[in-house]
């Protein structure tokens, strides 16, 4: 009932808009609604997206098409009603041409229904749960999706000698993700998951759970949590003394998160992870991408979110100027869909019938390189597409 008064509101604010529509079109400014949590939990992936966004805008100018691009950056404490109402505000009284943004799961799924009614093209640059690119058919992602990036980890650990796994995952969409594929896979593979502990999003405490890991002999933990979450894994994994007793800790790369990593210290060297971006992945334009982040925000290393905003900017841009800046969000999302460039993780692709993004995913080790900890590339699985896709 809740939902259909919304939805009610919103078809009232959008055909008071299309009134209005003439103006809107033939304004001469582009506006990119871009909705982070900038403070509270996620603060560190609203400040990575949103440093990434300036990245890209300081070094391919603000005009496009012959229009003048226009950021607006509106904090959502990552609160889903505080996403939903800050949409519907861009939307309706800012007009943006497009949404963009989103740090967890329940963000993107509260705008879903809003890009939808207004047709706006919504750009996915952080949250990663499979099914966020089938809430509406004007989402597009370019961040990834947990799937994706897990079952390489789980191709990996049973030719390392890892058979027996417990797994550790925050209690919402992304989590939920992980644990399954990776399980699956694994299992497929002749492992076993003995069992799957779930932690809450917010504020968790992971002692317990790291009790029942040691008391439970597993020979690997295999750990999903969102990112800012990672370092109190592992320190709780260290000071419980998981890896003495011979357990090997093995996660998604969002648990040895480039913003944090270097300062783990050196009880995170050797931790295996398999994602999609690493500050120290060895091309040309991620070492300018890197250094150029770093000097424009006091030496801060980007880490994956960074690059979804980064990548997400320039599907925008790219969609742009081949629009020309007509046919509204329509032609905009048809310009979005296909794109295929080198990001600074290595070539990706939009595909045009998910919306989803397909890339490479790397396997890592965490190791010392110039007195600082990173997440070292030593494998590759080229062009992944999101496996929950096929389901
Ligand atoms: C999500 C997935 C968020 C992976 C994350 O960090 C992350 C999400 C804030 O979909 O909510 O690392």
């Amino acid at each position: 009932m809740q939902k259909r008064i919304f939805l009610g509101s919103i078809a009232l604010a959008v055909a008071t808009l299309a009134a209005g529509g003439v103006m809107a079109q033939t304004s001469n400014t582009f506006k990119i609604g871009l909705i982070l949590p900038m403070t509270g939990q996620q603060a560190t992936t609203g400040r990575q997206i949103e440093a990434a966004a300036r990245l890209y805008m300081a070094q391919n100018g603000d005009t496009v098409a012959g229009k003048k691009i226009q950021l607006i950056v509106k904090d959502d404490t990552s609160l889903p009603d505080v996403t939903r109402r800050l949409a519907q505000e861009l939307v309706v009284n800012e007009k943006v041409n497009v949404l963009a943004g989103f740090g967890i799961t329940p963000s993107a799924m509260a705008t879903a229904p809003i890009a939808t009614q207004s047709k706006t093209p919504m750009v996915v640059m952080a949250a990663a749960t499979s099914s966020i690119t089938q809430a509406s058919p004007y989402i597009v992602r370019s961040s990834f999706t947990l799937p994706q990036v897990s079952v390489a980890l789980a191709d990996w650990a049973p030719k390392n000698g890892i058979r027996k796994v417990i797994t550790l995952v925050s209690d919402y969409g992304p989590g939920l993700d992980a644990e399954k594929y990776f399980k699956e896979r694994l299992t497929f593979n002749g492992g076993q998951v003995t069992e799957a502990l779930r932690v809450p999003l917010r504020n968790p405490d992971f002692a317990p759970f790291l009790q029942k890991v040691r008391d439970g002999k597993p020979d690997a933990l295999f750990v999903f949590v969102p990112s800012g979450a990672g370092a109190a894994v592992m320190k709780q994994f260290l000071e419980r003394g998981l890896d003495k007793a011979g357990i090997r800790l093995i996660a998604t790369g969002d648990v040895t998160d480039d913003d944090q990593l270097n300062d783990m210290g050196d009880g995170a060297l050797g931790v295996v992870t398999s994602h999609h971006y690493s500050a120290a992945h060895p091309s040309a334009m991620n070492k300018k991408f890197v250094e150029a982040f770093g000097k424009a925000n006091k030496g801060l290393r980007p880490n994956f979110m960074a690059v979804g905003g980064y990548d997400g900017m320039r599907v925008i841009y790219e969609a742009l100027r081949t629009s020309k800046g007509q046919g509204g969000g329509d032609a905009l999302l048809e310009a979005m869909k296909g794109q295929i460039f080198e990001s600074p993780r290595g070539k990706i692709f939009i595909d045009a019938q998910t919306r989803d993004i397909v890339q490479d995913v790397y396997l890592r080790k965490v190791e010392k390189k110039d007195g600082q900890l990173y997440n070292v590339e030593f494998d590759v699985i080229k062009d992944v597409k999101d496996p929950g896709k096929a389901k």
